[in-house]
Order: structure tokens, then sequence, then C-alpha cells
């Protein structure tokens, strides 16, 4: 797709300056683009990606808000789709991060290591993407190619970004609070934020057109592994034909499993943060050790008209 932080439309760079800019929790600024929020360096190959990519009829787009389950859902397309079923023991995550083999198109200019080019990458292509439905280009949305989506609930989410931000703090800065990362969230004003929306656009778009897009939640993964990963199996045209096969790549999958590989330990870097911060706790309702009554209230009432609304309950 050639160098995403260049500038292939003339008018890009003046638009940019001409973006809305906010402070995202006093530390850095962020541009809305299109309704939502990014930070500086992901607009220009955002608008690249958009402009100028060109899908496949057999590519498999993966799509997520940040902290939603999108290291979990990487690893499970790609044993899916790029594991060779004639070599057993073959496993590409033991060879390195799942953020590797399956780039997240806007970020890759924050990348560490060479990508291959995503144009020659054999089919089916498997890439990612953290931009909302709206901003996907064109030929995504209009080809045969696939789309799936992985959401969370929005306070799971949000106790997981918060302690992510907390983990790449500059030496001497001081960590965000939680009554901050509260307000920003609820505001919008965050990377891809604001989530509701995000998350909102490919419910509703996967409802009109259930065959292009796949809409899983992380908590019905964590609820009832088999059954998701045979739904997303069926879904990207590879049914599993024996139990044995689901059993090992959820496995292969699972989160102590990849936490404790030697790629994801020792400050292995495939973006500009360590492999080891994508896994945590991986825990569904996390949030009730840290939310107050008064937060949790707040943030259920924003899910109730957003989101139950249109019959999402997450
Ligand atoms: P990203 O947006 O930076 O790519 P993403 O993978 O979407 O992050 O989300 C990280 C969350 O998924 C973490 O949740 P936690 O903070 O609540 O613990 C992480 O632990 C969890 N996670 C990562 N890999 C897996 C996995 N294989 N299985 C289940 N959960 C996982």
């Amino acid at each position: 797709m050639g160098d995403l932080s260049s500038n292939p439309n003339s008018n890009n760079a003046e638009n940019l300056l001409n973006l809305p800019k906010a402070r995202f929790m006093d530390a850095m600024d962020i541009i809305q683009w299109e309704g939502f929020w990014f930070e500086p360096g992901l607009v220009q190959p955002a608008m690249t990606f958009r402009s100028c990519f060109q899908a496949q009829h057999n590519d498999v787009v993966l799509t997520s808000n940040i902290k939603t389950g999108t290291t979990w859902l990487k690893s499970l397309c790609l044993c899916i789709l790029k594991n060779p079923k004639t070599d057993e023991d073959y496993d590409l995550l033991v060879e390195d991060n799942p953020h590797f083999h399956v780039p997240t198109i806007e970020s890759t200019i924050y990348s560490t290591k060479t990508h291959i080019d995503l144009y020659k990458a054999p089919s089916p292509r498997l890439f990612h993407s953290h931009l909302p439905y709206t901003i996907l280009p064109d030929s995504v949305k209009n080809t045969d190619c696939k789309i799936v989506y992985i959401a969370r609930n929005p306070k799971d989410t949000l106790i997981s970004m918060w302690h992510f931000f907390n983990s790449i703090l500059y030496p001497d800065q001081d960590p965000f609070s939680l009554e901050k990362t509260v307000d920003c969230f609820l505001s919008g004003v965050h990377q891809y934020g604001p989530f509701f929306d995000h998350v909102l656009q490919y419910w509703l778009e996967s409802r009109k057109n259930p065959q292009k897009i796949l809409f899983l939640k992380y908590e019905e993964l964590k609820r009832d592994p088999k059954g998701e990963i045979k739904k997303l199996a069926e879904f990207l045209g590879k049914p599993f034909a024996t139990e044995e096969e689901i059993d090992k790549i959820l496995w292969r999958c699972s989160l102590e499993r990849l936490k404790n590989l030697k790629v994801n330990k020792n400050e292995s870097i495939v973006y500009n943060v360590p492999n080891s911060l994508y896994f945590r706790k991986g825990v569904v309702g996390d949030w009730k050790n840290y939310l107050t009554p008064k937060m949790e209230e707040k943030i259920n009432q924003i899910s109730s008209i957003k989101l139950e609304e249109h019959g999402l309950f997450l």
C-alpha cells in the first residue's frame, strides 16, 4: 500500500491543520476527524488508508476499539486462517506477537519491524483497524471481504485502558486518576472515542448485513469459547473438522499461554510499547474492583441510552 505517512492527497495536510483539537487527560493533543478522536500521528495514515486501500473479495478485516480483545481476536483468526493444517506443530504465535502478524493498518507507522506489504500478502489477507465503520475504505465496505468486530463491556474496557495508559507513563509523569479517565471516556475525547458511537456503528451495520460483519463480544468468548470460535471459523469459511482442533486453538490463544511466550516477554516490541502490556488479567467484571457506585451509574446511564436502546447489551 506504500508509505502510509506520505501524503497522496495534497488537501490532506491542509485539512489536518483545520481539524478540531483537544487535550487528552492533560497529557497529549488529540485530533477530531469525522466525529472521532485520534492521536495526531494516526490521522494521516488513516486518511491514506481510507482513500487508497483496495480491498480484495477474500480479505478479512478485524476491527475493534482499543482494549476490547483485539490481541485475542488477532490470535484466533491467525490460527484459523494462517496456520497450515498440514503442519500441526507449526505455531505462528511462538514466532512473534499477534500484532506483528496481523498489522493494525493505521498504526504500522509506529512499527519497529518491517511489516509484510499488505498488497503482496498471501490470500486471504488478514489485517486489523481500530477505525470506526464510517471511516473504513469504501472498497472494504463494498466488496465481499469480511469484517469481524470485537466489542467489550464499557466498564472493563475503561479499566483496561486506565491500566494501559498508566503503564506507559513517562518517568516524571503523574499517574492518570480513575476519575479523570472516567470523565474522558464518557466525554468521548480519547483515542478512537467516542467508544459508544464506535460500538454502535458496527453493531447496527452487523444487524443490517450479518453475512458481511460478524459482531463478537469479549464476554461471550469468555463464557462460551467453543461456541464462539466455531461461529468465527464458520463465518471465515474455515469450519473445524474436529473438537481437538478447537481445543488446540483455544489453548494456543489463551491469555496465560500467550503471556508466557518468550516473544511476549523480555520487553520485545512490535509497536511502540512492550508486547507484555497487551496481556493483563483478562477478567470479565474486573471493573467491580475499581469503579465507585457513582462512576458505575454514570456509565450505565450512557450505555442504556447509546447501546441498550438499540438492543445491544454489553
Ligand atoms: P489493544 O487495543 O492494545 O490491542 P486489546 O488486546 O484489545 O488491546 O485488549 C487488551 C485486553 O485484552 C487486556 O484486558 P485486561 O486489561 O482487562 O486484562 C488483556 O489482558 C486482554 N487479553 C489479551 N490477550 C488475551 C487473550 N488471549 N485472551 C483473553 N484476553 C486477552
